[in-house]
Order: structure tokens, then sequence, then C-alpha cells
């Protein structure tokens, strides 16, 4: 039996199917008590750091969590829970952690994409029985912004390269937490997971030790899911947005089977896209969180979902905040949210009053998720101009010129699944929600959507260059080599696509041994 602690944030769903799927029963803590009773304590976390620390005094959990930890009985903390066992974020100044272990935590302060998202490697300081059965050249996967400084090395267990070497877990006695999430890192996180469920007893090292770790570029599926014309719901594919042939809406297989199918193969993430969100409410598309929910008993990569993310009033005068949209997201098992119209609509409104209001869809679950759980999808298209200054928009000089020879274009934003343009640029858009709180862009391009063409660069090269935060290339790989391509041009960190990966025409280890010979590091 082991005792989850969920502070009611985040996504604990998947820490709690990927216990179950080792065959552990799991007892949720409602008191101090079971605390104090438990056998192994598991405590997950994403979001702030404040706002845990806050629901556990609020719930008087403190005082037995500190008790459990000095009795030296096996914890696992991950993410938020390894960082608040320290003693100060600077996340949240004001408020102190459970200082069981002596240190702050700090943001990165590097010239790299924060937060740090993806797959990295670790490097073993200490012996650890979750080291059972690890090669050591794995990688696990890390989505944050802030990291741990322990004043004392002898409580390090890895450690990790990213701008600087910062510390990815700690290990004091039966007390070990992690910066990585187990239950998003594959087979290699149920492995260690296990390793900390079956209480070895032995220490050991993994077989290799790397000398220098390296965070690999993501190669993502998605899957674009809406009801088709017999009312099932679908994996569909659009040929620049156009999910119709012949009339009817293609049908490219079942969401929760093709999931699967790409996290067997090798997907780093897997993207859903609710396409039809932003006319239904997705609270009453019941099927769509099925999806979620099945597909995460299974499936131990990042999960996000897109489509409807907004607030709503239903036929009865309820009103939903898109906080509350999200949060049945991420109860079905989603670590990230993609909000695509809204995310405009946000741009435009703070571009009129010059300000934000703190009120919308972005901030407020930035707030409560954190930042890392917000992805801002953007669906644009070229429009084409004959010199820079000819719009109000930011303009880039292009090398496929126009259909009058114009040398110059912008990237008008779009909503409704592409089928309005608005007068706010691709550009303008990632820089305003990156400032709003957003942890991510999934940069699609309606020109490229489904045509194979290969990914536009020049859109990405400029998105890229104008935001610090990670940036998703999508749209148009029709091949191995555009992954190549799109990571030899840019500075992206990952790469999406759809069509390719649906009919299989190409497979995501294709993908990933063509990156490789490129010198471009993939898990
Ligand atoms: O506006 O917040 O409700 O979100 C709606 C979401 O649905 C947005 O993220 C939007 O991108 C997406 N969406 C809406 N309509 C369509 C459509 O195709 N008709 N899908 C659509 C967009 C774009 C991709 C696609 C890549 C790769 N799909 O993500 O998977 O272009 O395709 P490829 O590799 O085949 O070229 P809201």
């Amino acid at each position: 039996m082991v005792t989850l602690l969920d502070y009611g944030a985040g996504n604990v769903r998947s820490v709690v199917n990927a216990i179950e799927s080792l065959g552990e029963t799991i007892k949720e803590v409602r008191t101090g008590e079971d605390i104090l009773k438990a056998e192994k304590l598991v405590f997950p976390g994403v979001g702030n750091f404040g706002e845990v620390m806050r629901v556990l005094n609020q719930r008087n959990l403190v005082e037995p969590l500190l008790e459990y930890l000095n009795s030296d009985r096996p914890f696992l903390g991950i993410c938020l829970g390894l960082q608040v066992l320290f003693e100060k974020s600077e996340e949240a100044p004001d408020i102190a952690g459970l200082g069981f272990i002596r240190g702050m935590v700090r943001r990165f302060k590097i010239d790299l994409s924060v937060p740090h998202i993806g797959w990295n490697g670790l490097k073993p300081k200490q012996p650890s029985p979750i080291f059972k059965d690890i090669k050591g050249t794995e990688k696990v996967y890390f989505v944050h912004s802030y990291h741990v400084v322990p004043e004392d090395p002898s409580v390090i267990l890895t450690t990790t390269d990213y701008g600087y070497e910062f510390v990815s877990g700690i290990q004091k006695g039966n007390v070990i937490a992690t910066q990585f999430h187990p239950e998003k890192s594959g087979k290699t996180g149920l492995k260690l997971l296990e390793n900390f469920l079956k209480g070895n007893s032995e220490s050991l090292w993994p077989e290799v030790k790397l000398e220098k770790t390296r965070l690999a570029k993501r190669i993502i599926a998605c899957l674009d899911v809406r009801s088709d014309d017999e009312g099932n719901l679908v994996v569909t594919k659009g040929d620049q947005y156009d999910v119709r042939e012949k009339g009817r809406v293609r049908n490219l297989g079942k969401p929760v089977e093709l999931a699967r199918r790409y996290y067997e193969e090798g997907a780093d993430e897997i993207t859903f896209l609710n396409i039809t969100g932003f006319r239904d409410f997705p609270l009453e598309d019941m099927p769509m969180l099925e999806v979620l929910r099945l597909t995460s008993e299974n499936v131990f990569v990042p999960l996000t979902i897109g489509g409807g993310i907004r607030h709503y009033t239903d036929k009865f005068g309820r009103y939903y905040s898109a906080l509350e949209v999200a949060s049945e997201y991420f109860r079905s098992g989603a670590d990230k949210v993609s909000i695509g119209s809204d995310a405009v609509y946000i741009v435009e409104g703070y571009l009129k009053n010059g300000k934000a209001t703190g009120k919308s869809a972005i901030e407020q679950i930035a707030r409560v998720y954190g930042s890392q759980a917000v992805v801002i999808s953007i669906d644009p298209r070229r429009v084409y101009v004959s010199g820079p200054d000819d719009v109000p928009h930011q303009v880039i000089e292009t090398s496929i010129p126009g259909p009058k020879g114009e040398r110059y274009c912008w990237y008008e934003c779009t909503v409704k699944g592409g089928r309005e343009g608005r007068p706010v640029d691709a550009i303008t858009l990632a820089q305003v929600c990156e400032k709003l709180g957003a942890g991510e862009i999934l940069l699609n391009c309606i020109d490229r959507d489904g045509t194979n063409l290969g990914f536009d660069i020049e859109l990405i090269r400029a998105v890229k260059n104008a935001v610090s935060i990670p940036v998703i290339a999508s749209s148009g790989a029709g091949k191995p080599e555009h992954f190549q391509e799109v990571f030899a041009e840019t500075d992206v960190e990952s790469a999406l696509a759809a069509g390719i990966f649906h009919r299989k025409e190409v497979e995501i280890e294709e993908v990933k041994k063509c990156c490789r010979d490129g010198g471009i590091e993939v898990r």
C-alpha cells in the first residue's frame, strides 16, 4: 500500500496510474494521521511553491509530514515534492518551505529557454536502491523553472546539465526526491518507481556514469480529434485545416489506440487537439475527458490537451472559468493545456489596453498550475505585403516570394480553427503570451499543415528568436529530414507531426535515427 499526498493541483492521475500499473494500491492522504500511518509516502507536485505550502499549512499537514520525514521512512517526492523539502524558494520568497533539507530553491539563470522542458540525463552522485537495472544512459522527463540548491552536498543523488549543472535528485536515508517526473519518463521512469516501491535494500551505481547530460529534442505526435459524421470521436487530419474529404470528416483512427501506439513507438510526448472545442463546451464533451483518462492509464509520457480552454456560460446560466475547464483536463490526466483562440482574444485585449488584467485564462492557469502547464497553440497564416512598413505588425523578409513577387510577409493569427483571421501577428502573440505567463508555444502554420512540404523555417525562426520559452515546431513534416532541418536551422526544442505518423508513412524511430545521424540529441 502506497500513501499518496495529493495537495489538490496538477496531474496526480498520472502518478496514480503509474503506481497502479506496477501492481500497488493507493491510499490518499486526508488527514495528518494518514501520513503518520503511511508505510511508503509519495508526494508529487506541480505548480507553485507558495501555493503548495499554503495548502499544506491550511490542511495542518506540515507537522505530520516533518514527523514522517524525520523518522526516516520511505518517501518519494516528485518535482515540487522535492522543492518543498527545502527552506525557501525564489518562487515565493515570503513563504517558508518544510526546511527538512537545508538550502534554497532558485530560478534558472541561463541563456537557454526556461522552463527546462523535456528529456535529459542523470549523473549519479551516490549509489541508491532506485538505480537497480538502470544503465545510466537513459533520459527522464523534466519540466520546471526552479531547481534546488542544497547546502550539504552529501544529500545529492543526481545532477543534470542544463546551462549549468543543477541538482536533479536528492537522497537522505530513505527520503528520495526527484526534480524529474518518473511517472512521465516512460519505461525508465516506471523502473525507478518500481525500485522505490519495492524497497530494495541494496544501494547500487548505474553501469554508466555520464560526464555530461544533454537535453533531447522532443518528437511529438499530434492527434487532432473531433466527432465524425456518425458522431464517433475520431482522429482526423486536415489539409491546411480542411479535415473533410469528399464532404466527410477524415477518419484516421481511434484516439486512445493511436496514442498508445505512438507511446510504444517512442513518441516523447502526445498532444490531443479537440479541434471543434471552440464551438463545443469541453465539459459537456465528456468523450474527450474519457480519452484522456484512458490514455493516461498506460501512456507514461507527457500529455497535452487543447481545444475549448476558455471561460464559458452554459445553457442554465452557470459560469465556468477557463481555470475550471483546465482543472478538469488536468484531473483527467493532462500535464499541459493548450490555449488557441482565447489566447488571440487575450492578446488583442492586452494590446488595446496596454496592460494585463490578471484575470485572463493564461494568467489564472499559470498561477495555479505553473507556467509549464500553459501552452499557446498558434494557428497563423502568411499574408504577403510589399514592404516592412505596410502593416502595423511584425513583418519578416521572406525567401519565398508571394503571388505578386512580394518579398515580405507577416503571419496573421487566426481563431476558430483557422476560420477567422485577427489583426495580431504570430510573433507579437507569442511575446505577449510569454509575458502573461505561458510556458511554451505550439507553433502551427496553416499554409504548411498537411502539405508534407516541411516546416516553415522562416516563421519558426522568427517566433523562436522573439521569446525565451520553448517552442514546438509544427505543420508540414513530410519526411525525417524535415525534422533534422528544423533542429539544425532553428533553436526549437521540439517538433510535432501528425499526418505522416497517422498514415504510417514515417515511423517515429526513423525520425529519431535521422536526427541522430545529423548529430542531434534525441531520446
Ligand atoms: O481555439 O483553443 O479551441 O483550440 C483549437 C485547437 O485545435 C488549436 O490548437 C488549433 O490548432 C486546433 N485546430 C483547430 N482546427 C483545426 C483543423 O485542422 N481544422 N488543428 C485544428 C490544427 C494543427 C496541428 C497539426 C499540425 C501537423 N492542427 O497541430 O497536427 O499542423 O500536421 P501535419 O504534420 O500533418 O502537417 P481552441
